[in-house]
């Protein structure tokens, strides 16, 4: 019998990161993209062909001299600029605070916006109130936008007696009726489908608004992003889809996730105009979405978007980097950091200045430090109070069912 031929090399492809621990990172230095490449088209007219260049190209307002440029420049007013930042900055210092208030024993679990910050910032401040927001647990920022009040935001990390989802879901996946921010999923991409079906809703109300949804460069790989795109696709409701691609996925590398160049380019085959654009760019990013949300008034359907940009942090409070990449590799990451980058902009046009910005950030920390204490009043994770335990029977069923009742009855003994 001949014997089984031993393979000393995987038949297919394995994809890996380019640089692991030990390794001298270099991420490339300043991107080739510039503002003035790309054109910005009608929304109302784009076909999807008109968008080749953009899905494989990058959307950049912000030049490398912090200069705003090219057509895609929103022309957004200083009050508005400073508006972002202060967003940002308040959610870079309330992510640091809540990771040392995990690090204590204060929080059981935490994930940071850290790098990210002008996604869910800019994207929430170019789309309309009526508008619904369908997040992962990375685009917290987007209620500081709505106004959410950060007690209520600390008191549901907390799991504490005034947690609006009364200690339900882990901490950081938050849900906000109010300000149409719907609940985060611990199993990743659910919110990819929903987004779609409720655009759907809205289009077969005749309602202006329209949805907005975020998952990550490997949740792309999962089926709920491809089902989504495929009714988007079919049905054209007014959705607005990103992948925000920040490289990892956990300890996995976007690479395991896509053997394509970009994650943009994948939109074109499902017929739907496609952008990839500078994630750590305020302006580029607020410039797009209100490109996509002009479009979704005007009835043309879907917008697709990779949000390119660099995970700086850990993946959560449970995560060491350490073990799987180069140490600080994101200092490399030439898209440098969005805070930076806006900040720079602004003193650039003559309207900020380091010492107020210094000034922010101490009265941001100052807040969020108030709020901890407030929310504390309400219970903290060592001593409680927590919600009761009965509340695990409450607000699930219109109509308890028989066996459900007897499991509470049994509680209640
Ligand atoms: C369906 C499902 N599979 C796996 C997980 C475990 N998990 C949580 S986050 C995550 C990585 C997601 O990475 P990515 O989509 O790139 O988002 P990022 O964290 O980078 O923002 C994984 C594998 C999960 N929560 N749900
Ligand atoms: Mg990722």
């Amino acid at each position: 019998m001949a014997e089984r031929q031993k393979v000393t090399e995987s038949p297919f492809t394995v994809g890996t990161a380019p640089f692991r621990p030990g390794d001298k990172p270099n991420l490339g230095g300043v991107w080739d993209a510039q503002p003035k490449d790309l054109w910005r088209p009608d929304p109302e007219k784009c076909l999807t062909e008109d968008t080749h260049a953009h899905a494989n190209g990058l959307i950049r307002v912000l030049r490398d001299d912090h200069k705003a440029d090219g057509e895609w420049n929103p022309q957004l007013s200083p009050d508005t600029l400073i508006e972002g930042l202060k967003h940002m900055v308040t959610l870079r210092v309330f992510d640091d605070r809540m990771i040392k208030m995990q690090r204590t024993g204060k929080l059981s679990f935490y994930m940071r916006s850290f790098g990210e910050e002008a996604v869910a910032v800019a994207q929430t401040m170019a789309l309309e109130n009526q508008d619904w927001i369908f997040p992962s647990y990375r685009q917290p920022g987007a209620q500081f936008v709505r106004g959410r009040d950060m007690v209520s935001m600390i008191c549901h990390c907390i799991g504490n007696t005034e947690d609006n989802v009364k200690g339900r879901q882990m901490p950081v996946h938050y849900t906000w009726k109010e300000g149409r921010f719907i609940s985060i999923s611990s199993p990743v991409g659910t919110q990819f489908p929903q987004a779609v079906g409720v655009a759907m809703a809205s289009a077969y109300k005749g309602l202006d608004e329209a949805c907005i949804t975020w998952l990550g460069d490997g949740t792309s790989a999962q089926g709920d992003y491809h089902y989504a795109l495929n009714f988007a696709s079919t049905f054209k409701p007014p959705v607005i889809l990103n992948v925000v691609n920040n490289q990892w996925a956990i300890s996995t590398h976007k690479n395991l996730a896509t053997g394509g160049k970009n994650f943009a380019a994948r939109g074109l085959a499902y017929d739907i105009p496609s952008f990839r654009v500078d994630g750590n760019d305020f302006l580029a990013l607020y410039s797009v979405t209100k490109w996509a949300r002009e479009r979704a008034k005007k009835g043309q359907g879907p917008t697709h978007i990779e949000v390119y940009t660099y995970r700086a942090g850990a993946h959560s409070s449970s995560d060491d980097t350490s073990a799987y990449r180069p140490e600080n590799e994101f200092e490399t990451w030439p898209g440098g950091d969005p805070i930076e980058r806006l900040k720079k902009h602004l003193i650039e046009i003559g309207a900020w200045s380091d010492e107020k910005h210094k000034q922010l950030e101490e009265e941001i920390d100052n807040e969020v430090m108030q709020a901890y204490k407030k929310a504390c009043e309400f219970g903290d994770l060592a001593s409680g109070p927590y919600p009761p335990a009965s509340t695990i029977f409450t607000e699930v069923y219109e109509e308890v069912p028989w066996h459900i009742q007897e499991q509470r009855e049994e509680l209640g003994k």
